[in-house]
């Protein structure tokens, strides 16, 4: 089993891309510079009182001002690329053309331009969560009409970054936005009266619109700009409870379908929802006197569209579930009750500053290997994968320790496994606004110091052991002088 094998000593494949990141929202500020247009997060955060320590990301790290302090910070850890997103509504202020704002293309360009200065490459995500209000002000995700602004949107970034930018995101874990965003209202926009319709609605206006953005670069920039583009997917582990139970497998290998499946079996299989959220969804709609699913259909047209609209497979990993059968019978219809799961955790889990965050490294990699069985193991790169904390120490011996482990576990599912993995991230650069944990929750390799106007940062322990494990490209065989500071678990 993969929980009991031991720590392996080895390197990874030559070339292998080693990032950090974060997103426009967590870190920019500026919320209201250069013409910037509102968008839900702002509008969510000035609005009591989502967020957990009434916090905004109004100046958040202020990274709008300090381009060269965050290269430096990058610089230092010897990444080869960055992770970043670009603030829809700060290069058009409304969501569409009408409104391009050139001190938002400006900021991108002055940031791209000092990357590459520092020989780090942009991996650039259009999409982090900060839709413009006022596409939320027509309906949103919900609303189909955000298929063609999207690629509108995704088009000008092509033009004005697309000379330098050769790995492109559409979407953010499109998860979280239609659940969490729309289905419980945890994030912006903050929905939660239709949770067993709003999310599957809004995924497929998501679905749809990463797929044009896809052939819009196909079709208009790949032949001279020689970039790649895709999704980045966030998926937990969510294994059988009892590993000798086929209810609890079969009720594992739903609740995988309904989270990563959701979105990656059109993407990444072929074109359309896995058949086991068709057929519950289909039955449960029946069940409650519709005549028509509340999962929405592809025509045969779409799913030609949508099927293979991928470069690379993208996947944010942070924790793992253990999951068993239940039937529930909600009031109102539910994403959450439809997929017959429940979700527990073992208690010897070590636990993080996130109540939803325990530490499984073995779960990664078995993570991986579902993602290689089930999509004929795409190339594919960890865009995120982090932990957090509620203090303010530089000794995060607890961050080095996960990191050590994760990618360890990484590293075994490209060495024993066969996993196709090209490149790993970490979440994050630094401290910052954690959405609805405001700043609460620490997953910075870097402290930030949130009282203090110049937002000082300073380097962990974890950004030291980050940056030896970039420079050694894996983890050197300890020798008696130099044992491991920190043991594997
Ligand atoms: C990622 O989401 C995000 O991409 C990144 O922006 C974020 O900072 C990072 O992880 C750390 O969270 O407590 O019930 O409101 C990971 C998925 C989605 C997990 C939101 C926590 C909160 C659920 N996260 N979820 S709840």
């Amino acid at each position: 089993a993969y929980q009991d094998d031991p720590f392996y000593y080895d390197k990874f494949p030559d070339g292998f891309l080693w990032s950090t990141a974060t997103s426009s929202y967590q870190i920019e500020g500026g919320w209201n510079s250069s013409e910037k247009g509102e968008n839900i997060w702002d509008r969510f955060t000035h609005t009591c009182c989502h967020i957990e320590d009434n916090s905004t990301g109004d100046v958040a790290c202020d990274s709008y001002n300090k381009i060269q302090d965050d290269v430096q910070l990058l610089k230092s850890l010897g990444v080869s690329h960055y992770r970043f997103s670009i603030s829809w509504s700060r290069i058009m202020a409304d969501g569409t053309n009408a409104t391009i704002k050139s001190g938002g293309i400006d900021y991108y360009n002055r940031l791209i331009n000092a990357l590459k200065k520092a020989n780090i490459e942009p991996m650039v995500t259009l999409y982090h969560w900060d839709l413009p209000q006022a596409l939320q002000d027509i309906g949103g995700w919900e609303n189909e009409l955000l298929v063609g602004y999207f690629n509108e949107y995704a088009r000008t970034c092509f033009k004005r970054f697309g000379d330098r930018v050769k790995l492109w995101l559409t979407f953010n874990e499109p998860f979280v936005v239609v659940w969490v965003g729309l289905g419980f209202g945890a994030h912006a926009p903050g929905i939660s009266d239709r949770p067993g319709e709003a999310p599957y609605k809004a995924a497929h206006t998501i679905i749809k619109s990463h797929a044009e953005a896809w052939h819009t670069y196909d079709n208009e920039f790949r032949s001279t700009q020689k970039g790649r583009i895709s999704i980045t997917l966030d998926s937990d582990w969510k294994g059988p409870k009892d590993p000798n139970s086929a209810d609890d497998k079969a009720a594992s290998e739903r609740a995988m379908q309904f989270k990563l499946g959701w979105f990656a079996n059109p993407i990444f299989k072929n074109g359309d929802y896995p058949d086991v959220m068709k057929e519950l969804i289909a039955n449960k709609s029946a069940e409650e006197g519709r005549s028509t699913s509340r999962l929405p259909e592809f025509t045969e047209s779409e799913k030609l569209r949508i099927k293979g609209t991928f470069d690379f497979f993208g996947l944010n990993h942070y924790t793992t579930q253990l999951i068993t059968t239940q039937y529930r019978s909600d009031k109102k219809p539910n994403y959450g009750s439809d997929m017959d799961a429940k979700e527990s955790q073992d208690p010897s889990w070590q636990r993080a500053g996130s109540s939803w965050l325990y530490v499984v490294p073995w779960g990664l990699r078995a993570l991986l290997n579902w993602i290689k069985d089930n999509y004929g193991n795409p190339e594919l790169y960890i865009t995120e994968n982090g932990v957090s904390d509620r203090n303010a120490s530089l000794q995060d011996d607890h961050r080095v320790e996960f990191y050590r482990n994760y990618i360890n576990n990484v590293l075994k599912a490209i060495k024993k496994d066969g996993c196709n993995v090209k490149g790993y991230t970490a979440w994050s650069l630094m401290d910052n606004f954690e959405w609805a944990a405001g700043y609460t929750e620490k997953f910075g390799l870097h402290y930030v110091d949130f009282s203090d106007p110049a937002r000082p940062r300073k380097a962990k322990k974890s950004a030291e052991f980050y940056k030896q494990l970039i420079k050694d490209n894996g983890f050197n065989a300890p020798t008696s002088a130099s044992a491991p500071t920190v043991g594997p678990r």
